[in-house]
């Protein structure tokens, strides 16, 4: 039997990634993370939805940005980098300060000081980055970041850098394969809006290869795929833009300066791909919408203890939008639906420990007690 080591993304998508052949790769092995159809919660079940996690938890880092830092740091060396650079509300620093030690090079970090979770810092931290905590938010850092590139030699690895869209767009690509088609619906938490912008990027570039199944258009499935000849859009979801209401620019129809939500990750009121992000929602016929902390951190919580997966409470934005959408009728009965969940929910224990309502009962080291506390539960 033939050895299947999977190397990474950029091994696997090489032919729609815009780098150079004989470019050095910078991976950790990240991509090909699990489709996980939710089985419990009965709402979806009653009206026959197939809602798919895509549990970008599972990267090396415990967020999506891998997908795009892999590429972004590949390309940076082999342009002959020394040193990368970016605003970040955690995850993104996480992930550049990993690639960046893999890669033998220096990471900056611009983070919001205290306002961070502490598994990002952690991370940020172990993997060796110069951290800069500035007194301000994420939209201040991504000016800086943008400021300071043209006056010291650094490469900016923020969302803006064209190589993160190129790798985060592979997602699509894998769900694409695993489901043999694109979902009816996508949903997806939005902050500085890189991740919506390059799903869509994903999505269109396997529609334009209409007419050949997926096998055809790039060459990664196994051939199983229905992908063959529907009308062009029905081969992309609708795409849900889903926001923190504290940090919902895109529902306020402009920018917002003081963005707050106790989803740390997309508390951003400036994002970057604006243009981008609104022509991925009217394109597809899709919408954005905007929920509470309460209602995001329910849904962490709904996720976490009736289908044991664990997000952070920004990823919990894009099934709460979901669950929603559903209830209202937006999506209708019998829809297959994908929803993202950015990053782990490890990353930020103390938010789940502080709206963790699990008992803990403190016993005595012995059989007995332990006996009792079991028949006490049960
Ligand atoms: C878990 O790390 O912007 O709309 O600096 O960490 O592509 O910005 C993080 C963003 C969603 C939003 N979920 O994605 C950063 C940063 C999680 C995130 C988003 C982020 P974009």
């Amino acid at each position: 039997m033939k050895a299947q080591h999977y190397t990474g993304l950029i091994d696997r998508y090489r032919s729609v990634l815009p780098l150079a052949p004989d470019c050095k790769v910078i991976s950790l092995c990240e991509g090909d993370t699990p489709l996980i159809q939710c089985h419990n919660i009965q709402q979806l079940n009653e009206k026959n939805i197939k809602l798919y996690l895509k549990f970008e938890g599972l990267n090396p880092t415990g967020s999506f940005k891998d997908r795009g830092m892999t590429v972004a740091v590949t390309q940076a060396v082999s342009e002959g980098s020394q040193a990368i650079i970016c605003a970040s509300t955690g995850n993104t620093s996480a992930s550049a300060a990993a690639y960046a030690a893999r890669a033998g090079i220096k990471a900056f970090v611009l983070i919001p000081d205290g306002k961070i979770a502490m598994g990002k810092l952690a991370q940020a931290m172990m993997h060796g980055a110069i951290i800069l905590q500035i007194r301000g938010n994420f939209d201040d850092g991504m000016r800086l970041v943008k400021e300071v590139a043209s006056e010291a030699p650094v490469n900016i690895v923020n969302s803006i850098n064209p190589y993160r869209l190129q790798g985060q767009k592979t997602a699509s690509y894998e769900i694409v394969e695993s489901l043999g088609r694109a979902p009816d619906f996508h949903c997806i938490p939005v902050g500085n809006a890189g991740n919506i912008s390059a799903h869509w990027t994903g999505y269109s570039e396997l529609a334009a290869s209409s007419g050949k199944n997926v096998t055809e258009a790039c060459g990664f499935c196994n051939g199983d795929c229905q992908f063959v000849s529907e009308p062009q859009i029905a081969l992309r979801p609708k795409m849900l833009g889903y926001q923190a209401a504290g940090a919902a620019p895109f529902i306020k129809g402009s920018m917002i300066d003081k963005p707050d939500t106790v989803a740390t990750a997309i508390r951003i009121g400036h994002p970057q791909s604006w243009d981008f992000a609104h022509a991925a929602v009217r394109e597809s016929g899709g919408w954005f919408n905007s929920f509470t902390d309460d209602e995001i951190l329910a849904t962490q919580k709904l996720l976490a203890s009736t289908e044991g997966v664990f997000c952070e409470p920004a990823s919990a934005t894009s099934v709460t939008g979901a669950l929603h959408d559903v209830k209202v009728g937006n999506i209708p009965e019998g829809s297959s639906v994908v929803c993202t969940l950015t990053g782990h929910g490890l990353k930020d224990p103390d938010i789940a420990i502080k709206q963790s309502t699990a008992e803990m009962i403190t016993i005595d080291a012995e059989l007995e007690s332990v006996k009792r506390a079991i028949l006490d539960s049960i």
